[in-house]
């Protein structure tokens, strides 16, 4: 099966429409993708009809809402190939999820002089808790060199792993390199040390197929909305053993058993990390997102994205002055790239110009750029629903501006 990209553009309606007179080409998938109307009708049917609040009503609307909305735990369970549907944890998106394991993981398993390992191209929402977690309790952030490829240094990681390492978190994708790192490789050779590892598929679960199990990972978070679905719902995978060991994140209603003013007790997995009304709309909407990708098949989408990737590499390549950031040998869905030394905001505003939207900056990796020593990149981030003629109109784009600002 290949992919049908009129049949799939067609599912966007915000795909059709002009910016500033021109066509738009979205191209920030990144930073969010947009969604298919099977998701956007989703939201309006259940708000029509089938809006209660979840598991605590025995009339009908919040029986009907509370069986839709753990369906997608189900699927979310498939998506990944969890080996329990209560491993699967609701959260607002891939940030909350890293928050909740570095509290919660940190009250328990961190002490101090333990040491955190994480890379120099994560995400800030893939430093910043670990730091917060490692000032808590006195623990020791480390950072896993990578080379000018923009690749982890292997090496480097071995000599950094010893008994004192109790966390390791690396993206599996980077979303400002599109680096593909080699997570299967870094599970196995922390656990060996006896390290827990959590793995940040922010931008891995919208292009390719990712199975927890075979991974090993202890933790694996995402965000629905780069994946096609809703903002505001992402997910926490954990194994079931940590996740126990854990002590809940937020206080409130659902994530309890019994409360008095003296003690209170926790529910079961996965509502022990569940408080409060959770965002059930948007949850039962990312359902229909995972049936999209379904659909079209996940490996057709990762292999489109690849092609996508390849030609603009290839056709960027041949504009005078402009460099690719990041030339890892396994790379998805983005290109980062600086063209003489043009800045990243006025190259994206003449690309706006010509309704190309396209992200610039330092894309949450401040410490990456520094490391670069560059003040951001301009990012093309692709998604199924791009095509080969909006990759040469990107590239037209690039020539225009550069001209203008060179
Ligand atoms: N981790 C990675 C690798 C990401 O790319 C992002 C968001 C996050 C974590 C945070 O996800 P959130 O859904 O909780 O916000 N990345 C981007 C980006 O590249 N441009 O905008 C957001």
């Amino acid at each position: 099966m290949s992919i049908h990209i009129e049949e799939v553009r067609s599912q966007f309606p915000i795909l059709d429409q002009e910016i500033n007179g021109k066509p738009l080409v979205y191209l920030d998938n990144g930073a969010s993708s947009q969604k298919p109307s099977r998701v956007i009708e989703s939201l309006k049917h259940y708000y029509e009809n089938d809006h209660a609040n979840v598991h605590r009503g025995v009339h009908t609307l919040s029986q009907r809402a509370t069986d839709a909305f753990e369906a997608v735990r189900k699927q979310v369970q498939q998506l990944i190939n969890a080996q329990h549907e209560h491993e699967i944890i609701y959260t607002r998106g891939t940030t909350e999820a890293i928050n909740l394991v570095a509290s919660s993981f940190g009250k328990v398993f961190i002490e101090e002089g333990y040491e955190v390992l994480i890379s120099t191209m994560e995400h800030h929402s893939n430093i910043v808790p670990w730091q917060m977690m490692c000032e808590e309790w006195g623990a020791k952030l480390k950072v896993i060199p990578i080379n000018e490829r923009g690749e982890i240094i292997m090496d480097e990681f071995d000599l950094l792993l010893s008994g004192k390492t109790a966390m390791v978190a690396v993206n599996h994708v980077s979303n400002a390199l599109g680096s593909i790192n080699p997570v299967h490789e870094i599970i196995s050779k922390a656990h060996k040390v006896g390290a827990a590892v959590l793995i940040d598929g922010a931008q891995s679960v919208p292009h390719m197929k990712v199975d927890v199990q075979d991974l090993d990972a202890d933790f694996y978070c995402f965000s629905a909305h780069k994946m096609y679905g809703p903002t505001g719902i992402g997910i926490l995978y954990g194994k079931e053993q940590w996740l126990n060991d854990m002590p809940p994140y937020h206080g409130g209603g659902e994530m309890i058993d019994k409360v008095t003013f003296e003690e209170t007790t926790y529910n079961s997995l996965p509502f022990k990390f569940e408080a409060g009304t959770p965002n059930i709309a948007d949850t039962i909407a990312l359902g229909e997102a995972i049936n999209f990708m379904n659909e079209v098949g996940i490996e057709n989408i990762g292999n489109w994205e690849k092609a996508l990737v390849d030609y603009a590499t290839e056709e960027l390549l041949k504009i005078d002055g402009l460099r690719i950031i990041g030339a890892a040998e396994k790379k998805a869905s983005v290109i980062s790239f600086l063209v003489g030394d043009i800045h990243p905001f006025d190259m994206g505003t003449i690309l706006d110009q010509l309704g190309i939207a396209v992200r610039t900056g330092h894309h949450c990796t401040m410490p990456l750029m520094n490391w670069y020593g560059i003040p951001g990149t301009v990012r093309a981030s692709f998604a199924v629903y791009n095509t080969k003629e909006e990759v040469d109109v990107l590239v037209e784009g690039v020539k225009r501006a550069a001209k203008m600002l060179g």
